[in-house]
């Protein structure tokens, strides 16, 4: 297989060389080749893969040589033509392939590109991870998600594991956030229709972040209550139904240091006190007096915010500690409670 800008040529010979061109896309994975011997018939197969933008239909081709059977001798050489200076004269092109392979299969055998002896490359030279698709290998260890960034990867770790690859066992003792966290919990469902007290105590490294999330369907209710830093301040928005209602601290919090903040919502009232500041509060606008939460509760973030409605300005997850987390009145087992999370580690002392 040969490339010059956007054209890809295939070469299958049996004896009689026969050559296929097609114009593919560049920049997109592109498409899965099959070709297969049958008796004295050859024939090649294009199936096109959806991620690419180029069509291919399916192509039957037979070569109409002499021989049936095909044996191969050399090594198989991905992406160059390694030391075949005496098939020059047949190849069309001296140059390598420029791009990425992720996947070569040969009838049954799936070739895995890393070196032998666990992989099948012999040798390799001036070939590295594709770039655009850094979690190809998935280096993410204990379930660890990997997920692609501008130039790099980054694992999200399952709850209860740390470190760049997930490496590290925690303990995890007061949960410790870093951006990318967080922790899912089982909806509040209608224990807060009427009433929702919540007692908060944290240490933020970072003036904006989500503390703690629960709503709102798309297309059902609209009810959602929301926690966060923004600018510095703490705030809290929540919807019964009829339109959102928002709190905010007078004064910004410091960082890095613990802070415990107050909400008490009865009905359509919200009041909220963040350490010594005045008390702040605001009624929910129209008739709608109940909060119910059906979705999963979030601690520190959520995993995408596109669940988050925008009404809420912050669009970043919390860094910093939450140590206490009580919700009417009831402690909340912030880890060990946790149904799933990411990313969570132990709070430095
Ligand atoms: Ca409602």
């Amino acid at each position: 297989m040969s490339s010059q800008k956007n054209r890809y040529e295939v070469y299958h010979d049996a004896g009689v060389p026969c050559h296929v061109k097609l114009a593919l896309g560049i920049k997109n994975w592109n498409f899965e080749l099959l070709c297969k011997l049958q008796n004295n018939l050859s024939w090649l197969h294009f199936v096109t893969k959806s991620c690419g933008s180029t069509k291919i239909p399916n192509m039957k081709f037979w070569h109409d040589g002499l021989f049936s059977r095909i044996t191969f001798r050399e090594p198989v050489f991905i992406g160059g033509r390694g030391n075949t200076s005496g098939l020059a004269e047949r190849f069309p092109t001296d140059r390598g392939f420029v791009g990425c392979v992720r996947l070569l299969q040969a009838n049954d055998h799936r070739y895995d590109f890393g070196e032998t002896p666990a992989g099948d490359t012999v040798k390799s030279q001036e070939v590295e991870e594709c770039s655009t698709d850094k979690c190809t290998r998935s280096p993410c260890q204990h379930g660890g998600k990997c997920v692609t960034t501008t130039n790099s990867s980054i694992c999200l770790c399952p709850l209860g594991y740390t470190g760049d690859l997930c490496e590290t066992i925690l303990d995890l003792q007061v949960p410790s956030f870093n951006g990318s966290s967080y922790l899912r919990h089982p909806a509040l469902g209608d224990s807060a229709l009427s009433w929702l007290d919540l007692d908060i105590v944290f240490k933020t490294q970072s003036i904006d972040g989500l503390i703690l999330y629960e709503g709102y369907q798309k297309y059902g209710s609209a009810d959602f209550i929301c926690v966060y830093m923004i600018d510095g301040h703490v705030e809290f928005t929540f919807d019964l139904g009829t339109g959102t209602a928002s709190l905010r601290s007078p004064w910004t919090v410091s960082l890095g240091e613990w802070h415990r903040l107050w909400i008490s919502r009865t009905g359509k009232l919200a009041v909220m006190r963040v350490d010594n500041q005045p008390e702040v509060q605001v009624l929910s606008p129209e008739a709608f007096t109940q909060l119910s939460l059906p979705l999963s509760m979030y601690i520190g973030g959520v995993p995408d915010f596109d669940t988050v409605p925008a009404q809420i300005k912050v669009r970043t997850s919390f860094k910093g500690c939450i140590q206490k987390v009580t919700i009417n009145e009831k402690p909340l087992q912030i880890v060990r409670g946790a149904l799933s999370g990411a990313n969570v580690a132990n709070c430095p002392h």
